[in-house]
């Protein structure tokens, strides 16, 4: 096979092929800590930059090219479309914020379907352009986030602590809640798909909130809801991977979530998080994003651990286990990538 015909690295390893070395991205790898992307935001703002798939092609692409990682996630994020199902979305400083949160019955009956073209063509655009301008052995990477945290900042308005709002109208109302939830799989399959379309390889779907769950909770409201997502990307034949943080008490049950891949924070050992989700799964992971401001050769150690906790076996992607924090050194990111690919050639 040449090049360009290719399968790229991060795409055989979420199919459980064996490799030749582990892939590896990093959660949020275009952002704040990067000096190309603060250069960027000094003359847009982020929404302007979300839809302006020439500048969201340009940032993801840019992180590509600063850390050399295996795959370029699109830039976007998980309220864009939560816009076009008719919330008014604000990205001040202090957070994303919505103007209209949903509290009852009627909320969700005006939410609206998004069309990937006609309200999502932003989108798409930038991810046509990920896949012309990025090398053939590189993925582009699709996202939104699963529908329970969707929903959980279309109710609260913005990021919580306790959750209150959502968990009272779960509790409440719990068929609103659902009907929420069915309606926001709904958007999200419109989207994903929309994005695979354009030439998205792999999808990601972000329920980095669902830890706040019991592990009951989980099953009923995020898993049955992020499950109708995944059995449309399965139809598609893209592979797709489950984050959650904070998941150590539900593993098991995402690994029923249909997707292929299951990523997992550090506070769970990768060895158990494999054998308790099973090794028929792939999984990704799981290094907490703060050890990247320790010294190089901790992080290289801490690296090597994880890639023994996986033993070789197919399927493990590294990533950290949740998103670059953003005052990161750029150079310890730089450090990681070369222990992760060196690894290999040990
Ligand atoms: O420039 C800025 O100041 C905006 C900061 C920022 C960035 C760079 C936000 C606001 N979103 C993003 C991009 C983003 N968000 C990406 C693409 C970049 C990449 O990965 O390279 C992705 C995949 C996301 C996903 C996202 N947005 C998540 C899931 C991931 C996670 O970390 O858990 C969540 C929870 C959000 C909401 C959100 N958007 C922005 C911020 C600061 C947040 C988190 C706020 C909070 O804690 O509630």
């Amino acid at each position: 096979m040449d090049d360009r015909s290719a399968v790229p690295l991060l795409i055989r390893a979420l199919r459980r092929e064996p490799v030749e070395r582990t892939p590896i991205w990093i959660m949020r790898q275009a952002g704040r800590y990067l000096p190309e992307y603060r250069e960027v935001r000094r003359e847009a703002d982020f929404l302007t930059l979300c839809r302006t798939p020439d500048l969201s092609a340009k940032v993801a692409l840019d992180a590509v090219a600063a850390l050399d990682v295996d795959a370029a996630i699109l830039f976007s994020d998980i309220l864009i479309p939560l816009q076009a199902m008719g919330m008014q979305v604000a990205f001040p400083e202090s957070g994303p914020r919505i103007d209209n949160p949903v509290r009852c019955a009627r909320d969700v009956a005006a939410l609206r379907i998004p069309d990937p073209e006609d309200d999502l063509g932003f989108v798409a655009a930038a991810v046509r352009t990920l896949r012309q301008e990025l090398a053939p052995d590189k993925a582009v990477l699709g996202f939104a986030g699963a529908p329970f945290t969707a929903a959980s900042y279309m109710v609260e308005g913005r990021s919580s602590r306790d959750f209150l709002l959502l968990k009272s109208l779960l509790l409440q109302e719990p068929m609103t809640f659902h009907r929420l939830l069915e309606k926001v799989a709904e958007a999200t399959i419109a989207c994903v798909l929309g994005q695979v379309d354009a030439g998205a390889e792999a999808i990601q779907l972000f329920d980095s909130w669902a830890g706040c769950l019991a592990p009951d909770d989980y099953e009923e409201f995020a898993l049955r809801h992020a499950r109708t997502v995944f059995a449309a990307l399965r139809d598609r034949g893209v592979p797709s991977i489950l984050f959650a943080s904070g998941a150590a008490g539900f593993l098991e049950c995402m690994a029923r979530s249909g997707a292929d891949c299951i990523a997992v924070d550090w506070r769970v050992d990768l060895g158990e998080a494999w054998r308790r989700i099973g090794h028929d799964r792939a999984i990704q992971g799981n290094l907490d994003p703060i050890v990247l401001f320790g010294p190089p050769p901790a992080i290289a150690r801490r690296a090597r651990a994880i890639l023994d906790a996986a033993q070789g076996r197919p399927g493990h992607v590294f990533n950290l286990g949740h998103g670059i924090h953003k005052d990161t050194p750029v150079d310890h990111a730089r450090a990681l990538i070369a222990a992760v690919k060196n690894a290999a050639a040990r």
